[in-house]
Order: structure tokens, then sequence, then C-alpha cells
């Protein structure tokens, strides 16, 4: 039997309207894993839980919100859908476009798109422009393409995006019989930190949840808008998927914070990359380094002594580590080689043991 995707497990909560057809591949209902090994080697007094986004059908979170998106564009009549991305919405775009048979069509900010994103929208058949200029930049001239074509923009603007995403929110609590006392994500266009905390909002107020957690968002230090307090003309991080300088939900993730309680702020690259090499080597979890920053940021707040207790928090770890294959082979652990002949490999094997 299928298991059914967000909007079959969600449908009312998520206020879409009627939609004929939905265009689904089962998205959602991932993996909720507690942490033992990060926790202990990190000496973290805390519970800590990795919500697994990269394990949604295009292997990141934005498969939560694209099928909101397609799904409502196609009932719409759309025949075409647009957007700009750092890599991963442009892959959920595409294939969402692809289930529904429609084109698609995704502006990259040329040069700094993770290899396996960019495959991705390749295959699902989508029209691939690398726009020489960031994200930012990208976003701006997509806006400006309804007005001249039939196409339905499916970035975080189109609100129907934000509304599937709030079903992460809807998971954990759905999970964990409550909610956590803290909920970290990586900020990028602030899209999902936005999504998440509605999603918690919106339980609340159908009677499934009491008590909201707190909101912690994370940027790269070198795309750090919000925290810094204006827009960046030329944001700089090696996690390419939050490398956004203007992102278009500000307020949403300005609310969050301030609502919640919590709080924006940034991680180095260097604490990013630590966060993402001690997550696959300690917990078998293999995230992409902009789904690190969020573990990133709870370890430098958990040094600080911020967390009480025994508290539970949630860590989204928005996409999968294979995505970014460059990145990954960055990784200290080199392969060895060597000749065929067995007294060859058993030297290497004595050594490694
Ligand atoms: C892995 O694909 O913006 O704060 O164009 O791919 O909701 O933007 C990606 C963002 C975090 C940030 N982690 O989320 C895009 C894009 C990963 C991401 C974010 C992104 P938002």
């Amino acid at each position: 039997m299928s298991r059914g995707g967000i909007i079959e497990r969600y449908g009312d909560l998520l206020e879409l309207g009627p939609l004929d057809p939905v265009i689904s591949l089962e998205e959602g209902d991932t993996p909720l894993i507690q942490s033992h090994r990060l926790v202990e080697h990190c000496r973290l007094k805390i519970r800590l839980f990795f919500k697994f986004d990269g394990a949604n059908p295009t292997s990141s979170f934005k498969d939560r919100g694209m099928t909101a998106a397609v799904s409502k564009a196609v009932s719409d009549g759309a025949r075409a859908v647009v957007c700009a991305s750092t890599g991963n919405t442009a892959a959920s775009a595409s294939a969402y476009a692809a289930r529904a048979g429609v084109k698609s069509l995704v502006l990259l900010p040329g040069g700094n798109v993770a290899l396996g994103k960019l495959a991705q929208s390749l295959m699902y058949g989508a029209t691939v422009v690398a726009v020489d200029g960031n994200f930012d930049q990208a976003l701006e001239a997509v806006k400006q393409l309804p007005d001249r074509f039939p196409l339905t923009i499916v970035n975080s603007i189109n609100p129907n995006r934000i509304k599937g995403q709030m079903s992460a929110a809807f998971e954990v609590v759905d999970e964990l019989n409550g909610s956590p006392d803290f909920h970290a994500l990586p900020v990028g266009n602030a899209g999902n930190i936005t999504a998440t905390w509605r999603g918690y909002r919106k339980y609340q107020q159908v009677g499934k949840l009491r008590r909201l957690p707190i909101m912690l968002g994370f940027q790269a230090a070198g795309a750090a808008p919000i925290v810094d307090g204006h827009p960046i003309e030329s944001p700089e991080t090696i996690a390419t998927a939050i490398r956004i300088g203007n992102p278009a939900s500000w307020q949403g993730a300005v609310e969050a914070a301030s609502d919640s309680g919590g709080h924006i702020e940034k991680v180095t690259d260097e604490e990013i990359l630590e966060a993402y090499f001690l997550l696959a080597k300690t917990e078998g979890i293999f995230a992409e380094p902009a789904s690190a920053a969020s573990l990133a940021g709870v370890l430098k707040k958990a040094r600080t002594g911020y967390f009480p207790f025994e508290t539970r928090v949630v860590c989204t770890l928005t996409g999968n580590g294979l995505k970014d294959p460059d990145r990954a082979m960055t990784v200290e652990t080199k392969m060895i080689e060597t000749s065929g002949d067995l007294d060859s490999i058993c030297k290497v094997i004595e050594e490694a043991l």
C-alpha cells in the first residue's frame, strides 16, 4: 500500500484548497534519528535528534514544498514552472515538473552549484540556465519572467512552498509526542525556518500541540544578511546551498526567532565543515555542508552552556551529502590503492585495524 506524500497525510492542514491532480513522489515521513555517538563524542548533555530531510525523493527538504507548489500550479492550469536556485530547489522543481508532465526552467548561479544537484536537474529534463551572477540576481530575474511568459514561480515566494514545508514540524511533533525544546535549522533564503515555525504554530492552533519550541537559525558567516542586519552583495561560503545575500523570507525568519524566544546566528565555514565531517563519522549520517550548519550552530551554543540539561533539540538536516561529492572528497580519509594479490591486500588491512 502506498504511504502517500505530505498532501495525502496532512492535506487539510496545509490549506492548499482543492487539487486535481496531486503531484507527489511520496515525499516526507523522513527519519528522526537520535544522536548517540556524536553527543557522547562532544560531551553534550542534551537529547539531540536529526530530522534527516535528505531522505526525501530528490534528497532534500525542498520536495515538501514542491509537491504543494507544483500540484497547485498544475491544478490551476500551468504548463511550465520556473525557479532560481542554489541547486536543491531546482532539482526538486525539475523532478516534480517531470512527474506532472510540464516544463521546468531553472536559473542557477554559474559555477556555484554542487555537481549532484546539477546532474539531477539535467536528468529530470529541465532547461538549465547558468547565470553569470549569484542566487539573488537569478531570483530577481525570475521575478520578472511571469510578466513575459506563461510561467509559475516555484521559489518560496510562492506561498504554497511554505505551506508544504510546514509538514516537517508536524512529523517531528507526531514522532516526539510533543514539540522539542529547541529546533535548529540552516538559513539561506529563510523559507524553511519560516515554514517550520508556522507548522508548529499551526499544530498548536488545531490542538495537537501545547508548548512551542524555541527556533534557532544559522547562517554561514560569509552569507549572513539577517545576522548582519543588511543584504550582502557578494555572499561567500563553502555551503553553496545557503550562499544567499538577500533572503526572500527574511521577515519570516526574524519572526520565527523573536516570537519563539530564539535566535538567528552565524557559523563559520570551518565550524560547518567540522560538523559535516563529524556527523558522517560519528553517526553514519551524510548530509550536505549547508545542512551541517544547523549542527554547527547547536555545537557552538552548547559550548556556551546555552542548553538546559537533557533538553530535547532537533536539528533539521536539509539535504543529502551525496549531492556535493567534490566537497566530500576533501575529507582526510583517503583511498588506499594496492595491487590485487592477497598479501598486499592483507598488509593494508593489518595497518588499518
Ligand atoms: C541543503 O535550492 O535556496 O532558508 O535555491 O538547499 O529555506 O532557503 C536552498 C536552500 C538549507 C536553506 N539547506 O533553506 C535553493 C535554496 C539546504 C538548502 C537551505 C537550502 P532556506
